[in-house]
């Protein structure tokens, strides 16, 4: 078998990936590429006024790493623009968010045409080619006019979105056509590979078939559901570094006797963060005996600040936590933490140790690798409570969390006075249920589970017969 070519937008090289790197798909996919002599293609991160399609080319801790620049106008269209104002929103349920211009979608072909200029060079006869997330859905279709016949599959980290929401899109079918020429079409759970199997049946008029070959538009691709895992030998170890162990230390110290419910999260409005600090408030109206004897420390770090949702909902969380702050605080006790900077990972793992309850309330997430984290991080011996939305892809796996409705307040506030109120052993129970499928389904399961549908793929063989 040739190589594996991974392509995602922001490229991540391994070495780094231990302390500063913000984002799931990073850790994921240095974790994938350790074990391959692969090739990981993408934006450098760097812009530069004219476009010259230069590729840089450097070896990283066994992997290739070749990036493009992009210019300040691929920016603003193709990833400020088409991809998190349009289809980041849309996919999370925010049509209301969901901005369109013509100028954005046509950002994003012009950039997914320079990502295949440049990569199609690279490709060699045997090897196969694994593009990642909603950057780059229209990547297989320029790699095929640029005549590249290699497998290529694609992995979508979010969720995929209901028929009638994802037809609002201007030129959707256009957008679902170009997926048709991947080989294989990868999503985070079975909820999201059935919402794209009900749109090509229903909006297209496509068909697909019982072991999920979708025919539509002429062509086939294998769908599938690839759930996301969690590099949990790397994750247990920097838990038990030296950095975690203080950092556990140094956060059961100022506990002072007190139960920390703990969030974490990129700063973004489909995290349900306002929606959980009611839910937490309405556990502190409804049970007055909680006030003083529990907080909850939710880090919010900064995320894709140029975009003004995002500053607006940073805006009102810092409304919402002063409101609440001021309304219950003592001297001596204040009921919300809110912290908006980046943590290393493995003071994160410490933090994640010290809490009772991790709270992972997403509105809609495609999987939400911090509830995976916050089972691994638990003392086996006495582990604290996951209380997990509905709406996150991790939900189909995790059924030993408390599984909630984020949009219920009473129900999440429910949910943390359970679990703040759970036995020891229950809660053992329910952590090593947990933990033995973070293990069965860690992110090497997941790569291979990927990888070999891939390679054993038929649809690309009668591409290529075709
Ligand atoms: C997308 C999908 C899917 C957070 N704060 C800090 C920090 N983090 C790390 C967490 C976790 C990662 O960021 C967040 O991953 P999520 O999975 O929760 O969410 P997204 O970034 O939205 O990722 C998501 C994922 O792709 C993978 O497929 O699960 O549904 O939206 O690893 O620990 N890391 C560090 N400092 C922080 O302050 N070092």
């Amino acid at each position: 078998m040739g190589r594996l070519i991974v392509v995602s937008n922001r490229v991540q090289p391994p070495g780094d990936a231990s302390s500063g790197a913000v984002g799931g798909l990073a850790m994921a996919l240095a974790a994938a590429l350790r074990e391959h002599s692969g090739v990981w293609f993408g934006w450098s991160g760097q812009t530069i006024e004219e476009h010259t399609g230069q590729l840089s080319v450097q070896r990283i801790g066994g992997v290739t790493v070749a990036t493009i620049d992009l210019e300040p106008q691929d920016l603003d269209e193709y990833y400020n623009g088409y991809a998190n104002k349009t289809l980041w929103p849309l996919f999370h349920y925010r049509v209301d968010l969901s901005v369109y211009e013509r100028s954005f979608s046509e950002g994003y072909g012009r950039v997914n045409a320079r990502f295949a200029d440049a990569l199609a060079p690279l490709i060699q006869p045997d090897d196969m080619v694994w593009v990642h997330d909603y950057h780059l859905m229209p990547l297989a279709q320029e790699l095929r006019r640029r005549g590249v016949k290699n497998r290529i599959g694609f992995f979508l980290h979010i969720p995929w979105p209901a028929r009638r929401l994802l037809a609002t899109l201007p030129n959707h079918r256009d957008l679902v056509e170009a997926l048709f020429d991947y080989d294989l079409l990868g999503f985070q759970t079975e909820d999201s590979a059935s919402a794209f199997e009900d749109y090509v049946t229903g909006e297209l008029d496509g068909s697909v078939t019982p072991d999920r070959r979708a025919h539509a538009f002429g062509r086939t691709a294998q769908v599938g559901a690839f759930p996301i895992g969690l590099d949990v030998e790397t994750f247990e170890a920097a838990a038990h570094d030296e950095v975690a162990v203080a950092e556990y230390e140094r956060m059961h110290a100022s506990l002072n006797g007190r139960a920390m419910i703990l969030g974490v999260d990129r700063l973004d409005y489909s995290k349900g963060l306002e929606e959980r600090f009611l839910a937490y408030e309405q556990a502190l109206l409804d049970h007055e005996e909680l006030r003083e004897k529990v907080f909850l420390l939710q880090i919010a770090t900064p995320s894709r600040e140029e975009v003004d949702a995002y500053q607006d909902i940073r805006a009102r969380l810092d409304a919402v936590t002063g409101r609440i702050n001021g309304a219950f605080a003592t001297v001596d006790w204040v009921p919300i933490r809110y912290v908006n900077r980046a943590y290393r990972r493995d003071e994160l793992a410490g933090v994640y140790r010290a809490a009772k309850i991790g709270l992972v309330t997403p509105l809609r997430d495609g999987m939400n690798l911090v509830a995976k984290e916050y089972v691994a991080a638990q003392d086996p011996e006495d582990p604290g409570v996951l209380v997990l939305s509905q709406f996150a892809g991790a939900s189909e796996q995790m059924t030993q969390a408390l599984i909630v409705n984020p949009f219920n307040r009473e129900e999440v506030a429910e949910a943390i006075v359970r679990g703040l109120a759970m036995p020891k052993s229950e809660r053992i129970a329910r952590w090593a249920e947990l933990m033995a499928d973070l293990r069965r389904t860690d992110v090497t399961a997941w790569r291979d589970a990927f990888v070999k549908a891939l390679a054993s793929d038929t649809a690309g063989t009668e591409r290529l017969a075709g």
